[in-house]
């Protein structure tokens, strides 16, 4: 059973000004489609074709000669996370439970500001940041490439794509400023409540 794309969960422009129609197209239908082709054409015929991604990415993750069903399959599973991480009018600061946790395991929410920030500035290259509950504490943690915190064995809650195709277009060189556009103005702190609830 193929892995099938999933549609974006809001329109091309819905997230403009910040990321624009132009970023979306190339990013959801040109990379993110790829990894899943890849990824698809990589399993197809093997026992890994009927197991779930998430299956596939924990089986042959540290697997050198499977690490190119790990990177697209890991690419195809991120880039999903990551557009359901944002949302048009997101941002801003979280609420109930969530909040609570983040302020019992970061001291504040600008505490967590500055940790997800320093994080998302300092991943050299390729990769992503990422909020994760770990052994039952909130961390920040950054990953290179396709790496991502279900190889790791933690529980992803919310990611930014730091690629430079995620956001060169909009922002040129300046990633910094893709960092505060998302935490102040996209962040779905829905989804990110939604998945603590249910680890
Ligand atoms: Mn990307």
């Amino acid at each position: 059973m193929a892995y099938e794309l999933p549609a974006l969960p809001y329109d091309y422009s819905a997230l403009e000004p910040f990321i624009t129609a132009k970023t979306l197209e190339f990013h959801h239908d040109k990379h993110h489609a790829a990894y899943v082709t890849n990824y698809n054409n990589l399993v197809k015929d093997t026992p890994l074709a009927d197991k779930s991604l998430e299956a596939v990415i924990k089986e042959v993750y540290g697997d050198a000669s499977k690490a190119g069903i790990f990177n697209n399959g890991a690419q195809a599973w991120n880039h999903t996370f990551y557009w359901n991480s944002i949302k048009p009018g997101g941002g801003g600061t979280p609420t109930g439970a969530l909040a609570d946790k983040i302020n019992a395991d970061f001291g504040s929410y600008d505490q967590f500001k500055e940790a997800f920030t320093a994080a998302a500035t300092t991943q050299f290259g390729s990769g992503w940041a990422w909020l994760v509950l770990d052994n039952g504490t909130l961390k920040v943690t950054k990953t290179g490439n396709a790496e991502n915190p279900i190889a790791l064995g933690q529980t992803p809650l919310l990611t930014l794509d730091v690629w430079e195709h995620a956001y060169y277009l909009d922002y040129q060189n300046k990633r910094p400023v893709y960092i505060s556009d998302f935490l102040n103005s996209l962040v779905n702190w829905d989804f990110v409540a939604a998945n603590l609830a249910a680890a």
